[in-house]
């Protein structure tokens, strides 16, 4: 079947560059840029954004005060009450596969809490904004636990691929600034990355036919289902699914002649990357938790369209397009 026909009735993208989801894995070139500014030189200095441009990612260390991680991490304790879990809307909250751990928390800089306000904080949005060279929102926020002993970790991906394909991003516009809860080691899951991934686009195989997110945001590697009214008890069958994974052979390349980097960090650390840098964690198996507030921003001029290689379009606290705040960059 020609590539074309499998996306018919699709929403059709301004080109071509970031076709995915179709019958093969390929390796395209990026087409777009990294850093969008030009000249600016603050928060990040010339040579900094170089160097962001060149491996797609920078570590700002301290950036967070201690006392509002550990306020952070004081209201993440509430969360552990199963109760309070079960009256709360459903998929907000996502369990490791087959079981009833925490592994995320969707749309957290929605909450008026400790953790809401970290996540639409002045002293982050500022490089986002340098960087993208444009006003900005949040497309999607969360919490990663990786619970001592039980975190399962995330498979290999470009969030970038995920949100064109299933979200409608048109272009890599975008980027997650990542704040270190707890210390980040090889040994609890840190995130890894294959610096200078993002030059790449890895068109990721496989057709998809209606929702792929309940699947994906627990494993890229095996199909669940969850029930609406019983969303702790995910069912897992082990049927492997390789929407928005990309091929082991083009990632074996990658990683062999660029390296994987380990974001390892102290609370407070923020990590920003490039929306198109592929990125994994192992489980964690250590008695030490590895909580991390992710918060993806897109630019304003970059808003969602329909998905471009998707049936459905994943809900609104997975990837906002209605409950959007605007932080203008000259705020
Ligand atoms: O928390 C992690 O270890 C990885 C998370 C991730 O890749 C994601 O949320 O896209």
């Amino acid at each position: 079947m020609e590539l074309e026909s499998a996306f018919e009735g699709y929403a059709t993208p301004s080109d071509e560059s970031y076709k995915t989801r179709g019958e093969h894995a390929e390796v395209a070139l990026r087409s777009d840029p990294v850093v969008w500014c030009s000249a600016q030189v603050k928060p990040l200095s010339q040579a900094e954004l170089c160097a962001y441009e060149e491996t797609g990612f920078c570590i700002v260390r301290g950036l967070v005060p201690l006392q509002q991680i550990e306020a952070c991490k004081n209201h993440l304790q509430t969360f552990t009450n199963e109760d309070q879990l079960k009256v709360t809307d459903n998929c907000r909250f996502v369990t490791e596969a087959n079981s009833t751990v925490l592994r995320s928390i969707f749309a957290i800089h929605e909450d008026k809490s400790p953790l809401g306000e970290l996540a639409r904080a002045k002293f982050l949005t500022e490089y986002v904004q340098q960087i993208l060279d444009d006003d900005i929102y949040v497309h999607q926020s969360r919490v990663n636990l990786q619970a001592p002993f039980k975190g399962t970790g995330f498979s290999w991906h470009s969030d970038f691929e995920t949100w064109h394909a299933e979200d409608g991003m048109p272009r890599p516009r975008s980027l997650s600034a990542v704040v270190f809860l707890d210390q980040n080691a090889e040994y609890n899951g840190a995130l890894m990355v294959i610096p200078g991934s993002h030059k790449s686009f890895l068109r990721c195989p496989g057709r998809q036919k209606g929702a792929n997110w309940e699947k994906s945001l627990q494993s890229q590697a095996w199909r669940t289902t969850c029930s609406v009214d019983s969303f702790r008890h995910f069912q897992t069958c082990p049927i492997p699914e390789v929407y928005g994974t990309p091929a082991e052979e083009h990632l074996r390349q990658l990683a062999e002649s660029n390296g994987i980097k380990y974001c390892t960090g102290a609370p407070g650390d923020v990590l920003f990357f490039d929306s198109n840098l592929l990125h994994a964690s192992s489980g964690n198996r250590s008695p030490f938790p590895r909580r991390n507030l992710f918060v993806a921003f897109n630019a304003w001029s970059n808003r969602l369209q329909a998905p471009f290689f998707s049936e459905e379009q994943r809900p609104e606290h997975v990837a906002h397009r209605q409950r959007v705040e605007r932080f203008p960059r000259s705020a």
